[in-house]
Order: structure tokens, then C-alpha cells, then sequence
């Protein structure tokens, strides 16, 4: 299918959101990249599950749970071929971005038979523009182990310094984490060329792709990477449910992360054995509806397609931009060559909780404050941002109304 925007925009009446008010108007929903709204294909799937299929998975011998359970694994079946995994069993079930990331970083500072636990002066190599969750749980390695942080700079356009990055291998280095697409800037990272760069010094790489799965057309294998992870609820799918993507020459050598039912093979108090990947991975009872809602939303894409997602935001991106020359007192944060369809800005010397505070009362939701990014709003020198983040719903009058907000706020401080 190739984009038509006249018949793109009917799919804003696919989401019950976008008839919504906010403080008394008519929402105006840009805040995507926060959590995305909920199409009626997932809303419906998950309704129609608890309310006639519900059963919990992998234990019971009756036809519902059997139901259950092939709907559970069908749906890893359906995010392999969205991602372009090679195998299904490439794909853990986690509750979002932040527990893949953590898995990731507790996993390997554990050893097991084939590699060695990251020990004190390992080098973890990150990005100025990573969000806190592919920051923290590295952080607490360094305290825990004593890892050293290694941080690419970002240019004033919000690009990363390749060379910089190239700079940093050595024989310390032990993982690279960055970020697919940046929640602040909007930026698309050559995760390719990066993780060429990672192997060619044998170093692994985890992409946090929260940003980037719901505005881009994956392919794990042609982007080579050994992590991925991403969560549903900005996929348009629901809340507590993410993907874990393990490339299957990590699979069989990653030591299990958290124990409990469901993931062993035989258990006594002398020794336990595991089950096989993906399941030695997924301890206990899962989000099982959540899955199922992920299931309708990556159906729900795969109708509309994701080079239509991308052409679609891409043409709000390049409205807004247009209208923003008309706007000189808003400065824009992220001017990459390649970006998904976002805008972070500040708006004179207005405080963006106040720009917020003043959009929200117009019905207008956006997102103020640091973004969880904090060292990115140090490196552009402001306290905080103001965001506006598009999704398959919205269309060129949502940017008027915010437009016409701005025209207010500066009427306002003036
Ligand atoms: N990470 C999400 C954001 O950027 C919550 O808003």
C-alpha cells in the first residue's frame, strides 16, 4: 500500500481517545511518545480474552488454557516477523523498555560457562542522549561492580560523534547501549554502522528501541544487533508488556534472570534444571492479556503498514517545521539529518511547565519537564523542554491548535 494521506486520516476513528476532551475541550493528543492511545482492535481483544477466553498459560490440560497458551506463543511468532528475528524463541516476553534493559545489564554482569561477569574497570560504552533507563541500571552497575560509563557526545544538531565513539574500544570494553531513536530529540541513530563498528571489536550491542518500534520498519537481523528491546504500550498496545529480542548467539549462553515457575525443567532442593530459551526467561504467571492486546496492535500496524506510519509522521514533521518558521522564538532541540515525527523546544524564556500547564488548559497534551534526560538537558543547557510527539491519529489541525496555543503564550509573557 502506498501513503495516501486522505485515506490515512480515517484511521484517527480507529481510536475511542480521539473523541475525548481535556479540561473541558477536545483533546489534542501529542504526547505519542509518552504512551501511545489504544486502537478498538486492541481494546477489543484484550475485553473479548477476559471476558471469554481468560485462562492462565503453559500449565493447564483444558481446551481454554490450550487456547491461551496458543495464543500466547502465536503472538511471539507474530512479533518475530514484525522485528525480522530469525527465531521465535529470539523473543522474551518482559513487562516494558526498562526491565529489557535491566535484564540485560543483571544477565551480563553475571557469568556463565562460555563468558565472563563484568568485574570493576569493564567499560560500558552509552550516549549523552540516552534516556534514564538505559542510564540508571548502568549506574548501579558501576557503583555495584565498579564498570566505568563511557559517554558519546552528541553535536548541537543532536547527532552522535562517531568518532568519538570509535575512539572508545579497547580491550575493557564490554557492551555498547544506546538508544535507536532519542524521546527528546528525535533522533535516528545509525545502529547499523554502530553495531559493525561494536563487533568488529567483538563487543556486543543492546538497542533501546522504545522510540523507534512504533514510528519505523524493524529488522533486527539486517540491523545485526545482539539486544533489542522495546515496549507496547508506545506501539499502541497496553500497559506492563515489552519484547526482549536476544540474538540466538546470546541465547543459550545468558544465565537465567529471575526464578519461579514456568521457566524450569525439574526442581528439588539439591538442583534445579531450565527450561529452554524463551521460556528459562520468563519466571512466573506473564501479562498473558497484555500479550494478546500487543498481538491485535502489531496486526493493527501490519494493515496499515509501517512505511506509511513513517511516511505519515514524516509529513506532520515537515508541517510543523514549515509553521515553525513563522515561530522565531521557538528554539527546537534536534535538527538530525534523520529523525522520527517529534519536536523538543523551548519557547523564550517561558518555563515549559508553564507552556504545558497553558496547552493542557487548551485541551492540548504534551510533554514538560526533562524527559527523563537529564544530562541531555544539561548538554543543551536548560532545565527542562517542552515535546510534542506525533502518532497515527493526528493530523495537520492537531498543529494548528498547538500553533495557535503558542500565539496565545507569547501574548501572554509578552
Ligand atoms: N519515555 C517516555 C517519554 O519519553 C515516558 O515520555
Amino acid at each position: 500500500m502506498i501513503y495516501d494521506a486522505a485515506s490515512f486520516s480515517t484511521y484517527r476513528h480507529d481510536f475511542p481517545m480521539m473523541a475525548a476532551t481535556n479540561r473541558g475541550k477536545p483533546l489534542v493528543f501529542l504526547d505519542s511518545a509518552a504512551s501511545a492511545q489504544k486502537p478498538l482492535a486492541v481494546i477489543n481483544a484484550m475485553q473479548q480474552f477476559y471476558s471469554q477466553q481468560y485462562a492462565n498459560i503453559h500449565r493447564g490440560i483444558y481446551e481454554i488454557s490450550e487456547s491461551a497458551s496458543h495464543q500466547f506463543e502465536q503472538t511471539r511468532e507474530t512479533v518475530r516477523q514484525f522485528i525480522g528475528a530469525k527465531k521465535a524463541e529470539e523473543i522474551i516476553f518482559v513487562s516494558g523498555t526498562t526491565a529489557g534493559i535491566n535484564f540485560i545489564a543483571n544477565t551480563l554482569s553475571l557469568g556463565s560457562d562460555n563468558r565472563q561477569a563484568f568485574k570493576a574497570g569493564d567499560e560500558v560504552i552509552l550516549t549523552e542522549m540516552e534516556h534514564h533507563a538505559n542510564i540508571v541500571p548502568w549506574y548501579l552497575l558501576a557503583k555495584r561492580i565498579g564498570i566505568r560509563l563511557r559517554v558519546v557526545p552528541i553535536n548541537d544538531e543532536g547527532e552522535l560523534d562517531l568518532a568519538v565513539y570509535q575512539s572508545f574500544f579497547n580491550d575493557k570494553t564490554k557492551l555498547v547501549a544506546v538508544s535507536h531513536v532519542s524521546n527528546v530529540l528525535g533522533t535516528i541513530n545509525p545502529i547499523k554502522t554502530m553495531a559493525e563498528m561494536a563487533h568488529h571489536h567483538n563487543v556486543p550491542i543492546l538497542v533501546d528501541g522504545a522510540q523507534a518500534a512504533p514510528h519505523l520498519p524493524l529488522n533486527v537481523t539486517q540491523l545485526d544487533v545482539d539486544f533489542y528491546t522495546f515496549s507496547a504500550h508506545k506501539l499502541y498496545g497496553p500497559t506492563g508488556i515489552g519484547v526482549l529480542y536476544i540474538n540466538e548467539r546470546f541465547l543459550h549462553d545468558l544465565p537465567p534472570y529471575q526464578g519461579g515457575g514456568n521457566m524450569i525443567r525439574t526442581v528439588s532442593f539439591d538442583e534445579v534444571t531450565f527450561a529452554k530459551p524463551p521460556h528459562c526467561f520468563e519466571a512466573g504467571t506473564p501479562s498473558i492479556a497484555s500479550v494478546i492486546g500487543l498481538h491485535a496492535a502489531i496486526n493493527y500496524l501490519s494493515t496499515i503498514g509501517m512505511d506509511n506510519v513513517r511516511a505519515h509522521e514524516l509529513e506532520l514533521l515537515d508541517y510543523a517545521e514549515t509553521q515553525l518558521k513563522s515561530h522565531p522564538e521557538i528554539t527546537i532541540y534536534g535538527r538530525a539529518k534523520e529523525k522520527v515525527g517529534l519536536l523538543s523546544f523551548t519557547l523564550g524564556a517561558v518555563h515549559p511547565h508553564d507552556i504545558g500547564t497553558i496547552l493542557d488548559h487548551a485541551g492540548i497534551a504534551v510533554r514538560a519537564g526533562h524527559h527523563c534526560a537529564m544530562p541531555l538537558m544539561e548538554r543543551f543547557k536548560v532545565p527542562a523542554m517542552v515535546r510534542i510527539a506525533f502518532g497515527i491519529y493526528n493530523n495537520t489541525a492537531d498543529i494548528d491548535h498547538f500553533f495557535q496555543a503558542c500565539e496565545s503564550i507569547k501574548g501572554m509573557f509578552q
